[in-house]
């Protein structure tokens, strides 16, 4: 069964939109593989964002995502990777589709409250990152 990874920026912990955002993707049907709160390290933020090293908003993001605890999920669903972002909605809240995460929780595009894996290969290995094989259900 297909699975992503998800996490809650620590806009949305320090909001309290934790709840709320499990609720709705348990509701929509995915099942929780994996879950737990944590700051990430500057290095782990620097790998997971690493495909946007080069842009000049880099330095932003990682210490924004660093800023404050995160939650981390796993998520398992038929069509999850491309769920979970129809879920999210567009990366600036201004362009996200009402109903989305995005679009009812935030409005700037540099505290968008979730992250989303883009594609299947993107889900496998920031799942790697985030989690150990054991902290995952089978
Ligand atoms: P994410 O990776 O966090 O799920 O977001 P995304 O796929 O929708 O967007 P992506 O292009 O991967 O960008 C990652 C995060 O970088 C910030 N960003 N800022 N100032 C800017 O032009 C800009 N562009 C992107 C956003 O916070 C975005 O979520
Ligand atoms: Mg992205």
């Amino acid at each position: 069964m297909e699975r992503t990874f998800a996490m809650i920026k620590p806009d949305g912990v320090r909001r309290g939109l934790t709840g709320e955002i499990l609720v709705r993707l348990i509701k929509k049907g995915y099942r929780v593989v994996g879950l737990k709160q944590l700051v990430i390290s500057q290095e782990l933020a620097q790998q997971h964002y690493a495909e946007h090293k080069e842009r000049p908003f880099f330095g932003e993001l990682v210490s924004f995502v660093t800023s404050g605890p995160v939650v981390a999920i796993a998520l398992e669903g038929e069509g999850v990777v491309a769920g979970l972002r129809q879920m999210m909605g567009a990366t600036n809240p201004a362009n996200a589709a009402p109903g989305t995460f995005r679009a009812d929780y935030a409005t700037t595009i540099g505290e968008n409250i979730i992250h989303g894996s883009a594609n299947e290969q993107d889900a496998e290995r920031e799942l790697g990152l985030f989690f150990g094989s054991e902290e995952l259900l089978q």
